[in-house]
């Protein structure tokens, strides 16, 4: 009885276990997250490493399937490939990498960045797949568990020329895999998104335009709906949202944005718009006789579409006084 019982709570445990990895498992990406940071001059990793955009601002974003970026596709970019990888067998491992300009691949013993260290470099450029034209571009052999996932990083700076980026390894009974392929491979550092920079109250004159703005810390596949009060607003699906111009009677409205991304979802904080009346009075700044009574004005001060309207109105009663009598 009490045998059976036990079988019973170990088969529950086992299911729930298998559940848990496999809800685990269908959240996972397999592949390599690419980051292109364009618009960067110079051949050497540190071109890319001290630029301002690296690492928060690519340029774009993707997913590629194996340990290898598109080849001969553009001039003066820098790039930064990362991933899990999970060695199939316990043993020692060899890395190579191959790229054109520099690079530099890293390995961590564990899954975090914080334990990564250089194992290899190109300390000139190589063509796609030239694994053995600098002996900086291989590295020692590494001992890695079976199932564990590493993180591993590669950072690659194109100058001018042709360009490419790959690694490959070999497993400790001499088999190479080049490059690395996607069944070895987890995409490292998706999540839900992750909101850097929330919406900010905004006050603005009636006339002008009120700009409500997220950021996030991995734009990649996320998309964007800005809510009014609640209500998902038509074509508020970007980044940012803009309304202008505004109204008296847009004041006090609230504005949030609901991300998505395909690992989860967040609501950015609600920010407030607050619209001031438009009280400064135009002013007369040139004025043209296009012949007989016509005459024509321009307005200077005020803000937006009313200071036209007061100017308008205050050159009709002048007009009347004074230049048709
Ligand atoms: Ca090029
Ligand atoms: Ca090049």
């Amino acid at each position: 009885m009490k045998s059976t019982l036990t079988k019973a709570l170990l088969i529950v445990a086992l299911t729930v276990f298998w559940l848990g990895e496999s809800g685990q498992l269908a959240a996972q990406t397999a592949g390599v997250l690419r980051e292109v940071y364009s618009g960067i001059t110079g051949t050497t990793v540190a071109d890319l490493t001290n630029n301002v955009n690296f690492p928060n601002n690519p340029t774009s974003e993707e997913v590629l399937t194996v340990f290898e970026a598109p080849t001969d596709v553009a001039e003066n970019y820098g790039q930064r490939l990362t991933a899990y990888v999970v060695p199939p067998t316990s043993g020692n491992y060899v890395f190579w990498i191959a790229s054109d300009d520099n690079s530099t691949l890293f390995l961590s013993t564990d899954d975090t960045p914080a334990k990564k260290r250089v194992i290899a470099y190109v300390p000139g450029w190589t063509s796609s797949r030239e694994w053995t034209k600098y002996s900086q571009q291989q590295s020692s052999a590494i001992s890695l568990a079976a199932g564990q996932r590493y993180y591993i990083e590669a950072l690659m700076k194109e100058g001018g020329g042709g360009d490419n980026l790959a690694v490959r390894w070999q497993f400790p009974n001499a088999t190479i895999e080049e490059p690395i392929p996607n069944n070895r491979l987890q995409v490292y550092g998706l999540g839900p998104p992750q909101i850097t920079q929330q919406p900010t109250n905004v006050t603005v004159v009636e006339g002008g335009s009120a700009t409500f703005s997220v950021q996030l810390a991995r734009a990649f596949g996320a998309t964007y709906q800005w809510l009014r009060n609640g209500f998902n607003i038509p074509g508020g699906t970007n980044s940012a949202y803009t309304l202008s111009p505004v109204a008296l009677g847009d004041s006090d409205a609230q504005f949030r944005c609901y991300i998505v991304n395909p690992q989860g979802n967040t609501n950015s904080s609600t920010a407030v718009l607050t619209v001031q009346a438009d009280i400064t009075p135009p002013s007369i700044a040139s004025v043209a006789n296009l012949g007989g009574n016509t005459f024509v004005g321009a307005g200077r001060g005020g803000h937006g579409h009313q200071s036209v309207e007061l100017f308008n109105q205050q050159w009709d009663r002048c007009d009347r006084r004074r230049l048709c009598r």
